[in-house]
């Protein structure tokens, strides 16, 4: 899933921590979404969704359709400004690569959109069809069911996929503590190599 160039999200800033909008951006947001509800319902039906949704991402018809059945969780055929939001903080999520922080930041959300069915577990399938929204690879798939299908019923079950979004954090972290460790490591190296230098020059120059 990818932002099209010159999109109005691209002006909207999305909190690394907690992955949501400011109260200001939020405002902004509420007067985009009142310009898409042209028939004034407080809502989006499937035409307007797609419509916007292929002007502002790369996303295929079918799999924007997708994500509309997703978010109309209770079939109603619209699409309200709570669950625009949430997928807006999704795209800026991707967008940001922080699609791994979203999930473990708002699991149960998360788990409910991936839980197509209703029947409070995520399938393979189910995975596999929706993880284009949380940039999910595909040979990821496999094995994070074999790390955290712990009941081995070949579900992730809430509990088993908070697992998972906490294991990506501390992957994460891991990462980002091993970078951090070897900048400071090259930046020692930098200063003791510029020291070594300066004695060398000073060392000539007697
Ligand atoms: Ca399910
Ligand atoms: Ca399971």
């Amino acid at each position: 899933m990818r932002l099209k160039p010159k999109s109005f999200f691209h002006f909207l800033c999305l909190d690394k921590i907690y992955c949501l909008l400011s109260v200001r951006n939020a405002r902004a947001l509420t007067a985009y979404f009142h310009l898409l509800d042209v028939h004034k319902k407080n809502s989006l039906n499937n035409l307007q969704f797609y419509y916007f949704l292929r002007h502002v991402t790369n996303l295929s018809k079918p799999q924007i359709m997708l994500v509309f059945d997703l978010l109309d969780w209770d079939g109603k055929g619209e699409i309200g400004f709570d669950e625009f939001y949430m997928l807006v903080c999704i795209i800026m999520a991707h967008e940001n690569h922080l699609e791994k922080q979203f999930m473990y930041r708002h699991s149960h959300a998360v788990f409910e959109l991936l839980d197509i069915d209703g029947g409070h577990t995520v399938a393979p399938a189910e995975f596999q069809a929706t993880r284009f929204l949380f940039n999910v690879r595909k040979t990821e798939l496999s094995q994070i069911f074999k790390d955290f299908d712990i009941s081995g019923d070949e579900q992730l079950n809430y509990k088993e996929f908070r697992m998972f979004t906490i294991f990506c954090i501390d992957r994460q972290q891991r990462k980002a503590k091993d970078k951090l460790k070897r900048e400071m490591a090259k930046a020692a190296a930098e200063v003791e190599a510029e020291e070594e230098y300066a004695d060398f020059t000073r060392f000539k120059q007697k």
